[in-house]
């Protein structure tokens, strides 16, 4: 039996004021999809089998390294953050799983695996943070961790990644994620190539300590916090490390982590055709990193990046990207943020399934250039609303989020058990 952080009552009165006009809106949508020769059902189907993992860190409220401004009713440890977890889970039905984050969620794995699998919950790739000290321990990693000059803060962070992975057996990950804030502020300050085969022979190490049925995911980054180079700065050296690894290693696109304009859905599809796309993490940005909401600012790219994700679905349907959220809630609360932003990295993979690939190729085999792009705007434009809230609807989730979410006073409640937290903070998390 799943328990239910909110109560189920709340979520039945809120869906039986939109159910009627729900099914209507469902229908209509259905029959104009049956003119394009698209089952309305078939592609409820797939938004509902389609899962996005929760950041641990996302739930908590986020700043930037000039202030955070805490809000009601934060976290205090992970055993909350689960719980907040359990919330956009139950009304989304689409985030079963739960990404942590070492040594930010430290705890008894055991416990750990109880807390969330009394609300359905699992776990999803594990992320290692080699970016921060962590109190108690030896080495600094201000000059690198993974890739760094001195071999004692190397080891350290190797063992740091097999720890991950020990957690992560004992509460089902499978997969570890690695991202390093390694690099160079200044010209002349490392030498690349010796940084990179450290990095390398690092991760080799921690490569070796992977179980077979487990993959390894690195994040590159292009700035940030290294300023002037970042070891794994971009897609081509995360393409490399994946290669020098081997068949369990594959790379992750952190939608914010390039260089303005760059063209990311080209990136997703350039590592699907080579077979070293490994997952996402999701958000959106205008500036750089900004670990905005996704889907908030550049939904069509959202959607282009699904294009492409389909696309290979349509052709190898064993192609499983590990899909993940990856936001910073500065002035709204997480919860809130993290439904909406599911719900909206699963629009885009339900606008994507409308393409219609035969007469895609066709019109690109025949240089008809507009009809082309005309295929992915139609699917585009279309309100698929109905098909996401459907989906919710039918697995008890909630029709409208945020209005349920809402109603059930969730903060307000978590607000008088958990103390506020001083204000003066600041930091990235
Ligand atoms: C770095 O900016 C990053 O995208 C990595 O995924 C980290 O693990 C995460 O943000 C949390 O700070
Ligand atoms: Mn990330």
């Amino acid at each position: 039996m799943t328990d239910h952080i909110i109560d189920p009552s709340v979520v039945e009165a809120e869906n039986a004021k939109l159910s009627t006009d729900l099914r209507n809106d469902y229908d209509s949508l259905g029959e104009r999809l049956d003119r394009r020769g698209i089952s309305i059902d078939a592609i409820k189907n797939k938004v509902a089998a389609f899962n996005i993992a929760v950041p641990s860190w996302g739930v908590g409220t986020g700043g930037t390294r000039f202030a955070r401004f805490p809000g009601k009713g934060e976290p205090r440890d992970i055993f909350d953050k689960i719980e907040d977890c359990a919330v956009i889970s139950q009304l989304t039905q689409a985030t079963n799983t739960v990404s942590l984050h070492i040594p930010w969620d430290r705890a008894d794995p055991n416990r750990l695996k109880q807390a969330a699998s009394r609300f359905g919950l699992g776990f999803d790739a594990i992320n290692s943070n080699t970016f921060a000290d962590e109190k108690g321990k030896l080495q600094s990693y201000k000059y690198g961790s993974l890739s760094a000059a001195d071999a004692a803060t190397r080891q350290q962070a190797i063992e740091h990644n097999l720890e991950c992975i020990d957690i992560g057996k004992t509460i089902g990950s499978k997969a570890l994620t690695v991202w390093i804030g390694d690099g160079s502020n200044f010209p002349g300050q490392v030498n690349f190539a010796r940084q990179f085969e450290h990095y390398l022979d690092s991760m080799k190490t921690v490569y070796s300590a992977l179980p077979d049925d487990w993959r390894i995911f690195t994040e590159h980054k292009m700035y940030e916090p290294a300023f002037y180079s970042t070891v794994v700065q971009d897609w081509g050296t995360n393409y490399l490390i994946a290669k020098e690894l081997g068949d369990k290693a594959y790379c992750l696109v952190d939608l914010g982590h390039h260089a303005p304009n760059v063209n990311i859905e080209m990136i997703v599809s350039r590592l699907a055709q080579f077979g070293k796309l490994g997952g996402f993490h999701f958000n959106d940005s205008k500036y750089g990193d900004d670990d905005l909401d996704a889907g908030s600012i550049d939904p069509f790219r959202l959607f282009l990046v699904f294009n492409e994700l389909v696309d290979v679905e349509s052709r190898d349907a064993d192609f499983r990207p590990a899909h993940m959220l990856d936001q910073s809630h500065n002035v709204t609360d997480p919860i809130e943020s993290l439904m909406l932003s599911a719900s909206d990295v699963q629009r885009s993979y339900a606008q994507a399934l409308l393409v219609n690939r035969n007469e895609l190729s066709a019109a690109q085999d025949a240089n008809d250039v507009l009809t082309a792009a005309q295929h992915l705007r139609v699917a585009y434009r279309t309100d698929v609303e109905p098909i996401l809230a459907m989906s919710r609807f039918e697995k008890g989730g909630a029709i409208d989020l945020l209005a349920t979410y809402r109603a059930s006073a969730y903060r307000a409640q978590v607000a008088q058990i958990r103390p506020e937290v001083a204000v003066g903070s600041s930091g990235i998390v």
